[in-house]
């Protein structure tokens, strides 16, 4: 019952390192190796070549190295065999670090004071308190719904709109297509950490832009995403920062990917960029859930984090 570790731009070393100390009965190879595809059952993966994994004839589950799926969709020729991807505390609190972060980042207006730094000024902005700004969550999976208690415990108002109606406690919850409006008009600082599926692909463009909150205590929203670049229309961020229509953004996700140099993002003084970093895959935090998986899919069990294919996440 052989692995193959197929992670694309990642250094294989440590995930093959980790696989061999916590499942020594479990032979793995990398997907450069040599080895013989018909002793290959499990594929633990992230963003493999396409095809490779069509060439595994006796393949019996694919386990995606990331929550985001959409990569490995993209291969038409996937054999059609149980996917499931992680979830998983040490990747969900390092998401919750990266939005509670950025959302205090604009509420404090660090933005504006980094400026005044640069330029030795000392001026006193005012400052709303936590409890003023409303936050709205879009996506309420297992990211957004952590993400969402933290920030309601720290004391913003918190909204989470999602497919489904999560109802969590403090927690004004919307749900679908009809609710989208009235979730935006009460929001603030938008924060998505939605999947990327045929339906939330350009989602974060002008037209939701201009129904965000426009009463608000900073002046004019935040948007913030960590969840897939291919859901925002970088164009339609530039033109609403320009006029005024966004405030501030934080991005960690880009289409392409890296961002290209001659993106106007990168020297916007509005927008703070990090590298798709706001929740890494570590050997450490995952393999470990990975052979439980494994272990628990051999027991017969219905494992959780099965993803939908026709919904695509
Ligand atoms: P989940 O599958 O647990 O949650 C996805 C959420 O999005 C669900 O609440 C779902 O609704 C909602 N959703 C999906 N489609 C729609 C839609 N069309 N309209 C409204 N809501 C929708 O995923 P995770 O929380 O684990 O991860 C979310 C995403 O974050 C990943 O898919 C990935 O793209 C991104 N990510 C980014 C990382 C980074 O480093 N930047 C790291 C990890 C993840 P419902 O609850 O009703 O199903
Ligand atoms: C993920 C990611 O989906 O790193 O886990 O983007």
């Amino acid at each position: 019952m052989s692995i193959i570790l197929a992670a694309e731009n990642w250094d294989p070393a440590p995930w093959l390192e980790r696989f061999r100390r916590l499942g020594p009965d479990r032979p793995i190879h990398n997907a450069s190796d040599h080895f013989a595809p018909e002793s290959i059952h499990y594929a633990a993966v992230w963003k493999p070549k396409p095809g490779l994994l069509a060439a595994l004839p006796n393949l019996k589950a694919i386990f995606n190295l990331g929550a985001g799926v959409d990569a490995l969709l993209a291969d038409k020729t996937l054999p059609d065999v149980p996917i499931i991807r992680i979830v998983n505390p040490d990747l969900t609190k390092r998401m919750t670090e990266w939005v509670t972060l950025q959302v205090l980042f604009h509420m404090r207006q660090m933005p504006a004071y980094m400026t005044q730094q640069k330029e030795k000024r000392w001026v006193q902005l005012d400052q709303p308190g936590a409890h003023e700004i409303r936050v709205g969550i879009m996506g309420m999976g297992v990211l957004g719904r952590d993400s969402a208690d933290i920030l309601r415990r720290i004391g913003f108002q918190v909204a989470g709109w999602s497919r489904s109606r999560h109802s969590m406690g403090g927690i004004e919850a919307f749900a679908g297509a009809a609710e989208l409006p009235a979730f935006l008009a009460r929001t603030d600082i938008l924060v998505s950490l939605l999947p990327l599926t045929v339906e939330t692909r350009g989602i974060l463009n002008r037209d939701l832009f201009g129904k965000l909150a426009r009463d608000g205590k900073l002046g004019a929203p935040i948007l913030i995403n960590a969840g897939r670049g291919a859901s925002q229309v970088e164009a339609d961020i530039l033109a609403a920062l320009d006029d005024g229509t966004l405030g501030g953004a934080s991005l960690d996700v880009f289409d392409p990917e890296p961002l290209r140099a001659e993106s106007l993002l990168w020297s916007h003084p509005k927008v703070i960029i990090t590298p798709h970093v706001s929740a890494d895959s570590t050997p450490d935090g995952l393999v470990a859930g990975v052979l439980a998986d494994i272990a628990a899919f051999e027991a017969g069990k219905t494992l959780p984090n099965q993803i939908d294919k026709h919904a695509g996440y």
